[in-house]
C-alpha cells in the first residue's frame, strides 16, 4: 500500500465553482449524475485533472457537453482538461445495498444514508475528494421514500423528488444524503440575531419517543455556542438522522448530522445515565463542528486534530458547564489514560499531527481527539482565558470559509498574544507521553520544586526535545490548609527548578492540579502523604488522584508481594465514601477501581511482566475485603443513595445512582445477590436494571434475570447490544471467550452491524483477564471474527485490531500466541488496506 506524506502536500490544480448532483435512488443500482464547474488555476504546480473514484461504474462523461473517454483506474480517473473554465458532467452507477463497508452511499434497515468522512465521497461519484477543495452543492434526490434529505436548505419538493441547496462552500467529506420512511421529532430555535431555525430529529417509526432528550441537548448546544463562543447557526434548518448501521458515533455533515442511533436515541426505560451523558456530549460535539470543522475545515487529513481536538475541547467545556466540571475532568483523565496513554506508549504511537499514513481512517484515534483536546487546554492555560477568547475570535474572523493548518491555528495565538509558540508546537510534532520527575527541597523558608522532563522513544522518533509543559501547583501546610494557591509553572527546560519563598515549614505539594498537562508524574512519595492529599487537597482532581494512586499501589503490592489490601487506604476510602458532605459522583469515582489495563501498564513500566489473572485476583480480593470492612454501613449507604421518584438523567441524580451501583456491587459480595435481585425486579429505568443485572452476572447469579431481560428487550436493538456486551464484560476470566463465542452464534448476532459486533468483541477485549486468559482462546476468537469482518467492513475491523496494541507487555507465551494471531491476520488474502496497516504497525 502507498504511504501518503504531509511534506508532499500540493494544492489541487482546479477550483470547483459549483457542484450539482442528481440521485436516482435504487437499492442495487443508484444512478448519480454530476455537473461540476471547474476553473483551472494558472499558477498550479500540478495541472493533472485527476478525480477520485472508487467502486463506481462510469456510464458517461462529458466536458463542456462533449463526450470524453477518461483513463479510469481503481482509484479514479484522469482526463485532458481545458485551460479555461469548463463543465464536467458524469453519470455513474453504484450499489448501496451491497455496501457493507458503510462508507459512501449505503443502506441501513431499508434507508439510504451516507458517510463521506474521510474519503467516502469518491464511492459516490468522481470528484476531487480532498478537504481543501470546497464548493457549494445543489442536490436533487429522486426516490420513492417519504423523506429525502441533503445538506443546506430545502429548495423544492414534490412526489418522489426533493431539492436542496447548501450555500456554504464545503469539502465533499461533509456531503450527506438520507432517504427513508422516517418520522421527525420537530422543534425550533431562534438564534441570537433573530434567525428562526427549524430543527428535526429523524428516526425510524417506533423510535419517535426516544428523541426528546437529544433535541433538548441540541438546543442547549446551540445556545451555549452563542453564549460562550459567540457562534451562531447559519442555515434555515438543522436535521439529525438516527441510523442503526454506523461505523463510529456520529457525523457532522453540514446541516444534516447523521448519528449512530446509540448516540442519539434515549429513554429512561432503555438508556442508562451514561448513555444520556454521552448522547448530550456527542450531539454538542457534532453541532460545534458547524464552526470548528465545517466553516473552518482542514487543509489536508494530517490536520485532522485542528477540527477534532478543538471540537472535543469545546464539547468538554460544554459538559463541564452543563454538569460537574470536576467530575468531567476526572472522567476525561481516566479515559485519556485508558485509551490515549495506551496508544502513546505502544506500537501505534503517533503525533497529534501525524506526518504520514496509509489509511486515514486509522488515524481517528484517541491521540488526535483526546490528546488534541489536551493540547488546546494547555494552550489556554498558558495564555490565560481572555487571551484564549481573543485568539479564537481572531481564528474565526481570519479563517472563516478556509481550509486550514495547525500553523494557522497557532499563528492567531502568536499574533494576538505576541508569544512565540515554536516550542509549544512540539506537542503536535512529537509523539509519546512525557514523564516529569518531581523532586523537592526545603531550607530557610524556601521550598524548591525541581521538575525534569523526558519522553520515551516512539516509532520513528527515538529522540525528543523538551516541550513547554504547564504544571499547575498548589502547596498545603501540615494542617491541610492551602499555603499557596494554584500557580501554573511553565516547564520549558529538560530540568528546571521553581522556588516558593516565605514558608514557615516544609509544605506538601499538590502537583499537576486539574491534570494541567497530559504527562506521567514520577515522584517518590509516601502513602501517608497521598492519604493526606486525599483528605485535604482543595483541588478535586488531585484529591481523586491521591486516592487513585493509593488504590493502584495497594493492588501492585498485592500482585507483587502477595500483600493484603492496604489497611490505611481502606480506612481512608471508607471514611470518604461515608462522607455525605461530598458529591456522590465524586465518592463514586474515588470508589471506582483503577483499570486492570492501567495496572498492567504500570507494572510493565516498572520492569515487571504483568499477569492479567493475578491483577484480576487482586482486584477481587480488594473488593471483597472492602465489602467485608463495610458490612455494617453498606445497607444504610445503599438506602441513602437510592434515588426516589421519577427518573431524571440530570447530573446530580446520575451521580447518586452511580454511587448506588458501586455500593450494590459490594453488597452483592455479602448477600449473594438478594438486594440486586430485588433491585432488578423493581427496576423502572435502565440504569438500575442494568446495574442489578451486572452485579448478578458478576456473582454468577444472573441466569434467570438475563433470560427475562432478553425476553423483555429482544425487540430493541440498542438494549440488545447491552445484553450481548454485559454478559461478556461480567464473565469470569475462564469463561469469557467461550461465552463470547456462544454469543456470536446467537440468532441476533449480526456481524454487519458494528454496534452488535463491538458489543461482543469489544467487551471481550476489554475484559482483560478473560481476553488474556491462558491458552489464548480469546485471541483466537477475536482473530477469527476480525478476519471474517475485514471482508465486509475494513474500517471497524482495523479499529478493533487495537485490542492487540499492548501485546508486548505480556509474557513470552502470550506474546507468542498473539503474534500467531497477528500473523494470521497479516497473511489473510485480500486483506484491506485499513487492517493491513494496523497489523503491520502493531507487529513492528
Ligand atoms: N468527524 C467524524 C469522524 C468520522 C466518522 C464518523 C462516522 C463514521 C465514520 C467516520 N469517519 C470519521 C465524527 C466526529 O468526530 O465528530
Ligand atoms: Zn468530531
Amino acid at each position: 500500500p502507498q504511504t501518503i506524506y504531509l511534506k508532499d502536500y500540493t494544492p489541487f490544480g482546479f477550483q470547483v465553482d459549483s457542484v450539482h448532483l442528481t440521485f436516482h435512488l435504487s437499492p442495487k443500482a443508484t444512478r448519480v449524475v454530476s455537473r461540476i464547474e471547474f476553473t483551472p488555476q494558472p499558477d498550479a504546480k500540478d495541472k493533472t485533472f485527476f478525480l477520485h473514484g472508487e467502486q463506481l461504474k462510469l456510464i458517461a462523461a462529458k466536458i463542456d457537453g462533449q463526450p470524453v473517454s477518461p483513463a479510469v483506474t481503481p482509484q479514479g480517473l484522469t482526463c485532458d482538461a481545458p485551460t479555461e473554465p469548463f463543465v464536467w458532467e458524469a453519470e455513474v452507477e453504484i450499489n448501496p445495498q451491497g455496501n457493507t463497508a458503510l462508507e459512501g452511499l449505503y443502506m441501513s434497515n431499508g434507508m439510504y444514508c451516507t458517510q463521506c468522512e474521510a474519503e467516502g465521497f469518491r464511492k459516490i461519484t468522481f470528484y476531487p475528494d480532498r478537504p481543501d477543495v470546497m464548493s457549494t452543492f445543489t442536490v436533487r434526490i429522486e426516490g420513492d421514500e417519504k423523506v429525502l434529505l441533503s445538506n443546506g436548505n430545502p429548495t423544492g419538493s414534490g412526489e418522489g423528488w426533493a431539492e436542496w441547496h447548501d450555500p456554504w462552500p464545503k469539502p465533499a467529506y461533509l456531503f450527506a444524503l438520507v432517504a427513508g420512511d422516517l418520522i421527525n421529532h420537530p422543534d425550533r430555535f431562534t438564534t441570537k440575531s433573530g434567525k428562526d431555525v427549524e430543527l428535526n430529529i429523524w428516526v425510524r417509526p417506533g423510535d419517535e419517543d426516544k428523541c426528546a432528550f437529544g433535541m433538548e441537548a441540541l438546543i442547549k448546544s446551540m445556545k451555549w455556542d452563542e453564549d460562550v463562543y459567540g457562534l451562531e447557526y447559519d442555515l434555515d434548518i438543522f436535521n439529525i438522522v438516527a441510523v442503526d448501521d454506523f461505523n463510529m458515533g456520529a457525523m457532522e455533515n453540514k446541516g444534516l448530522n447523521i448519528f449512530n442511533s446509540s448516540c442519539v436515541l434515549a429513554s429512561p426505560e432503555t438508556s442508562t445515565d451514561a448513555n444520556f451523558e454521552r448522547i448530550e456530549a456527542i450531539i454538542a460535539h457534532e453541532y460545534f463542528h458547524n464552526w470548528t470543522g465545517n466553516r473552518i475545515t482542514c487543509r489536508d487529513w494530517f490536520q485532522l486534530c485542528l477540527k477534532e481536538g478543538l471540537t472535543v475541547y469545546r464539547d468538554s467545556q460544554f459538559t463541564s458547564d452543563m454538569r460537574s466540571a470536576s467530575v468531567k475532568r476526572i472522567s476525561d483523565v481516566i479515559d485519556l489514560r485508558g485509551r490515549q496513554f495506551a496508544e502513546d506508549n505502544g506500537p501505534l504511537a503517533h503525533q497529534v499531527r501525524p506526518e504520514s499514513f496509509q489509511e486515514i481512517n486509522n488515524f481517528y484515534t484517541a491521540t488526535i481527539y483526546e490528546k488534541g483536546a489536551e493540547v488546546i487546554g494547555m494552550l489556554k492555560r498558558l495564555v490565560g482565558d481572555d487571551a484564549y477568547a481573543k485568539a479564537v475570535a481572531l481564528y474565526f474572523e481570519r479563517h472563516d470559509g478556509q481550509a486550514c493548518t495547525i500553523e494557522d491555528w497557532l499563528q492567531v495565538f502568536e499574533d494576538s498574544t505576541g508569544r512565540d509558540l515554536s516550542q509549544f508546537s512540539k506537542w503536535y510534532s512529537q509523539a509519546g507521553t512525557p514523564r516529569i520527575k518531581v523532586t523537592d527541597d526545603y531550607a530557610d523558608g524556601t521550598y524548591t520544586l525541581t521538575l525534569e522532563q523526558s519522553t520515551p522513544p516512539t516509532p520513528g522518533q527515538p529522540d525528543k526535545d523538551p516541550r513547554v509543559i504547564p504544571v499547575a501547583v498548589g502547596l498545603l501546610g501540615q494542617n491541610g490548609d492551602e499555603v499557596r494557591e494554584t500557580e501554573v509553572l511553565e516547564l520549558t527546560e529538560a530540568k528546571q527548578s521553581f522556588t516558593f519563598e516565605g514558608l514557615s515549614a516544609k509544605p506538601i505539594p499538590s502537583v499537576l492540579r486539574e491534570f494541567s498537562a497530559p504527562v506521567i508524574l514520577e515522584r517518590e512519595t509516601t502513602n501517608a502523604e497521598r492519604a493526606f492529599l486525599l483528605a485535604h487537597d482543595s483541588d478535586s482532581f488531585n484529591r481523586w488522584e491521591a486516592g487513585n494512586t493509593l488504590a493502584k499501589e495497594s493492588r501492585i503490592a498485592m500482585v507483587l508481594d502477595g500483600a493484603a489490601p492496604d489497611a490505611d487506604y481502606l480506612d481512608a476510602l471508607i471514611k470518604l465514601v461515608r462522607d455525605d458532605s461530598l458529591d456522590p459522583a465524586f465518592r463514586s469515582l474515588v470508589l471506582s477501581p483503577p483499570s486492570q489495563s492501567d495496572l498492567a501498564q504500570t507494572l510493565f513500566e516498572r520492569g515487571h511482566t504483568p499477569d492479567p489473572q493475578a491483577i484480576y485476583d487482586a482486584a477481587e480480593t480488594f473488593a471483597q475485603t472492602l465489602a467485608e470492612a463495610m458490612t455494617d454501613s453498606l445497607p444504610r449507604l445503599y438506602a441513602d443513595t437510592t434515588v426516589q421518584g421519577d427518573y431524571s438523567p440530570d447530573a446530580a441524580s446520575a451521580g447518586k445512582r452511580d454511587l448506588n451501583t458501586r455500593i450494590l456491587s459490594l453488597l452483592t459480595r455479602l448477600d449473594g445477590g438478594d438486594q440486586a435481585a430485588r433491585q432488578y425486579a423493581d427496576a423502572d429505568n435502565m440504569t438500575v436494571q442494568n446495574a442489578a443485572l451486572a452485579s448478578l452476572l458478576k456473582a454468577e447469579k444472573g441466569a434467570e434475570q438475563s433470560q427475562t431481560f432478553f425476553d423483555q428487550w429482544q425487540g430493541d436493538r440498542l438494549v440488545m447490544d447491552k445484553w450481548f456486551g454485559l454478559q461478556v464484560a461480567c464473565a469470569a476470566p475462564a469463561k469469557a471467550a467461550g461465552l463470547a463465542e456462544d454469543l456470536t452464534k446467537h440468532a441476533l448476532f449480526d456481524m454487519k452491524n458494528p454496534n452488535r459486533f463491538r458489543a461482543v468483541m469489544g467487551a471481550l477485549a476489554m475484559n482483560q483477564a478473560g481476553f488474556h486468559y491462558a491458552g489464548g482462546a480469546g485471541y483466537k476468537l477475536l482473530t477469527d471474527n476480525l478476519i471474517a469482518l475485514d471482508a465486509l467492513n475494513p474500517q471497524t475491523t482495523a479499529r478493533m485490531c487495537a485490542a492487540y496494541q499492548t501485546w508486548k507487555r505480556y509474557d513470552d507465551t502470550r506474546q507468542g500466541l498473539i503474534r500467531t494471531q497477528l500473523e494470521r491476520i497479516a497473511g489473510t488474502e485480500n486483506l484491506s488496506r485499513d487492517t493491513s496497516e494496523m497489523v503491520t504497525r502493531i507487529l513492528n
